[in-house]
């Protein structure tokens, strides 16, 4: 468009609004200025526009052919309860059109115990599947050919064990580790970020990351060694740019790792796999795709490699988690198709579409059909499949595709001169960003600036209930500790013995490879939680110190009389019975603390005064803690299901300690079904999803002043 066209175009529109079109620009948390008319000129400084599909720098796809040569696959992410139970779902969605598996495992499994640990009693078989050893891998892929079957392990703290045994089961099945496809997330950064399923401190951990890629690099050439994840990072509360400037910086911090062992960079690089989220923001999300690409083609150039293979960023995506609602919870089907299809305009290689009751529970038979056929309708109804990146040449999309990659690129220097990622993560610069990210946020939320349909606007007045899937998790674990009795009484104990002393050795001393060890140890029936255990013998754990945000909800409502009002009420009640005090706690092995960040963050500036616990505690310890600390509530924040178990715990615990007068409240993901379950238990108020800050803020000062008895 010529100048003289635009300035024409200007005033029209100025005639239309009656006022100047810059008016309409929509400044993005990203701190992209969108703006209402995108033109050829927008395309002036843009220097990726005459690059073709399946060539560097890839923005318009790792492959020549895409989707027209063979679709993204269909890949969701599942698992919950036993290995039984959770091979008979696979096997179900399989027969349904689901092309690759994706296992969840459980919280306990996860930070590397047993299913029998006294500390994960609440977590057992309750976000993912139970798994203890070999025995229950091999019955988790029973009548599943694992040598056609690629198998995506969302595993990082519990890897080496995980792997380990996958590659046991593996063998055992008559399928030789060379021959195993798939994928394990091991990328242990994040873990320190934001996604907290860490066992061991950084440097072991990165160690640990280093060893799985020079062992699969070696001996597993069909694997991908890592899946480098910004998924759970957008689920935190980062914005896009941060999701795709620190993803990329992990990644460049994980070659720097791998070549620290002496790999060649071509020998690994090519099975580096990635992870991101795709929100309900539709055309950046597709964008982001695009500029992941080019930015990861830029960092790897400087490797050197000789590969073009080790140049191409291919990707995994799943829609977002956290854009779905408790509320009116069928919108969640549409959300989810308009993120799927952003993620399939990107370019993405493999998919995972969220159940409709994502807000509150694991997926059923039904949701996770409709999420499936949310792909599979994309994918054979709609012709979408037939064209390479057809939303190449738009003026708007490449723009932000250029847009965004600048300012990753900005940040990732950002972090490059902090000396790079582990050193950026150990200082807490990501995770602060993110946090006041996500504080902004549900700021804007609550407020109604940003519009969520059922939750801020157009909310029903009667919801009616959802069939959700409940998992009783005292016969799961009933059911792994048989089992674990059996393992013990058949194995070798000496084997053992001999298999995780040598695991240990390698650990302690730096010598051999940590997978490889572990391999023997897996093969001598040793479980997950002695495997984690004679690594911890050497590493120790890892204690993070919770660090709040403030000064960011409250300035986000500026003079915004519904802050003031809150806010006044809370100094009210402090001038009369002091200022009120609050625990803020996450107990069990959930480490998603978004919630539980966002919560202390805004309280603290309502006038609260808050104290942030430690994650994975105990209901005892949470107890000690509220006493020695002298709160008058005990906010329990619960996104894994753990709180039908916990929270009554708690609640007990206090009684015991003779401190029944500490008011607990929860909040999470609960379901409304278990609401008057908790209410009987002593929990003073429940807070599902949705939850604006204000109004429980409001709640609890009833709660406090005898208002009010439950929510
Ligand atoms: C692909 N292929 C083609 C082609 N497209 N061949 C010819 N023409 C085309 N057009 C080939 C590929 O080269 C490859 O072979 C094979 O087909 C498979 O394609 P792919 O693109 O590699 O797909 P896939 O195997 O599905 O791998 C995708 C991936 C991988 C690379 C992104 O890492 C993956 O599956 N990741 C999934 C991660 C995941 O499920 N994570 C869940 C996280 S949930 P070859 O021989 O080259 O391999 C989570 C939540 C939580 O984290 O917090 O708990
Ligand atoms: N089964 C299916 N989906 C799961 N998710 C987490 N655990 C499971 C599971 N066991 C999904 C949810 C969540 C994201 C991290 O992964 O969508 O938001």
């Amino acid at each position: 468009m010529t100048e003289d066209k635009t300035k024409q175009w200007r005033s029209l529109a100025e005639k239309e609004l009656k006022t100047s079109p810059d008016e309409l620009i929509w400044r993005t948390p990203e701190g992209i200025d969108v703006k209402p008319l995108y033109t050829a000129e927008d395309l002036a400084t843009v220097n990726h526009l005459d690059t073709i599909p399946g060539l560097k720098p890839f923005v318009r796809g790792p492959r020549a052919t895409m989707y027209a040569g063979r679709p993204w696959t269909i890949r969701q992410y599942a698992g919950f309860s036993t290995a039984q139970e959770s091979n008979a779902f696979y096997r179900r969605n399989l027969a349904g059109g689901q092309k690759g598996l994706s296992v969840a495992f459980d919280l306990a499994t996860h930070r590397g115990y047993d299913s029998d640990h006294p500390r994960v009693e609440g977590d057992v078989g309750k976000a993912g599947v139970a798994i203890d050893s070999v025995e229950d891998m091999k019955i988790l892929f029973d009548g599943i050919p694992l040598r056609e079957m690629s198998v995506s392990m969302t595993m990082n703290g519990a890897v080496i064990p995980i792997l380990a045994s996958f590659i046991v089961a593996g063998e055992e099945q008559g399928c030789s580790r060379a021959e195993l496809s798939g994928t394990i997330q091991n990328d242990i950064l994040k873990e320190f970020m934001v996604r907290n399923t860490y066992i061991y401190p950084p440097e072991p951990s990165m160690r640990i990351v280093a060893d799985i890629i020079a062992y699969t690099s070696k001996e597993m050439p069909r694997f991908n060694s890592i899946s480098i994840s910004g998924y759970h990072m957008q689920e935190a509360g980062a914005t896009l740019v941060q999701e795709l400037a620190f993803t990329l910086a992990d990644g460049r911090e994980y070659v720097r790792a791998a070549l620290a062992k002496g790999l060649d960079v071509d020998e690994f690089a090519g099975r580096l796999s990635f992870f991101f989220a795709i929100g309900m923001n539709f055309f950046m999300e597709a964008a982001k795709l695009r500029a992941a690409r080019l930015l990861w083609t830029r960092i790897m150039e400087e490797f050197e490699p000789k590969k073009p293979g080790s140049l191409m960023l291919r990707t995994h995506c799943q829609t977002s988690g956290v854009s779905l609602q408790e509320q009116d919870p069928y919108n969640n089907v549409i959300r989810t198709a308009y993120e799927a299809l952003s993620a399939v305009l990107g370019g993405t290689q493999s998919l995972h579409t969220n159940a409709l009751d994502e807000a509150i529970a694991l997926p059923t038979e039904f949701s996770a059909r409709i999420a499936r056929n949310t792909q599979l309708i994309l994918q054979h109804e709609t012709g979408i499949t037939k064209v390479v990146d057809p939303l190449a040449g738009s003026y708007y999309v490449e723009s932000l595709t250029h847009e965004l990659a600048d300012k990753a690129w900005a940040l990732i220097e950002e972090v490059e001169a902090m000396g790079g990622m582990t050193k950026a993560v150990a200082e807490g610069l990501p995770k602060r960003l993110i946090e006041e990210a996500a504080t902004l946020r549900q700021a804007k939320v609550d407020r109604g600036e940003e519009v969520i349909v059922g939750v801020n606007r157009f909310r029903l007045e009667n919801e009616d209930e959802l069939d959700i899937l409940a998992i009783d998790n005292s016969a799961v674990r009933d059911a792994q500790v048989k089992r674990l009795q059996e393992i013990r009484r058949q194995r070798d104990p000496e084997k053992v013995n001999v298999t995780l002393e040598r695991l240990y050795e390698f650990a302690k001393t730096g010598q051999g490879n940590l997978l490889e060890a572990a391999v023997e140890a897996a093969r001598a029936r040793a479980t997950v939680g002695e495997i984690s255990d004679a690594m911890r013998r050497a590493f120790g754990d890892h204690a993070a110190i919770p660090e709040v945000v403030n000064e960011i909800y409250g300035p986000a409502y500026g003079d915004d009389p519904e802050f003031s009002t809150i806010q006044a009420r809370v100094e009210d009640h402090a001038r009369k019975s002091g200022k009120p005090k609050i625990l803020v706690c996450k107990l069990g092995q959930d480490g998603h603390d978004r919630g539980a960040k966002v919560i202390a963050s805004a309280f603290g500036d309502i006038g609260f005064e808050v104290l942030a616990g430690p994650l994975f505690q105990t209901p005892e310890e949470a107890a000690d803690l509220a006493i020695a600390e002298r709160v008058q509530i005990v906010g329990m924040s619960s996104l894994a299901a753990g709180h039908r178990t916990l929270a009554p715990q708690l609640v007990q615990a206090l009684r015991n300690k003779g401190a029944a007068h500490v008011v607990v409240v929860v909040g999470g993901v609960i379901p409304r079904q278990d609401y008057q379950f908790l209410l009987d238990c002593g929990v003073s108020a429940v807070f599902g999803p949705g939850t604006n800050v204000l109004e429980a803020a409001n709640s609890i000062i009833d709660v406090l002043e005898g208002k009010r008895r439950n929510t």
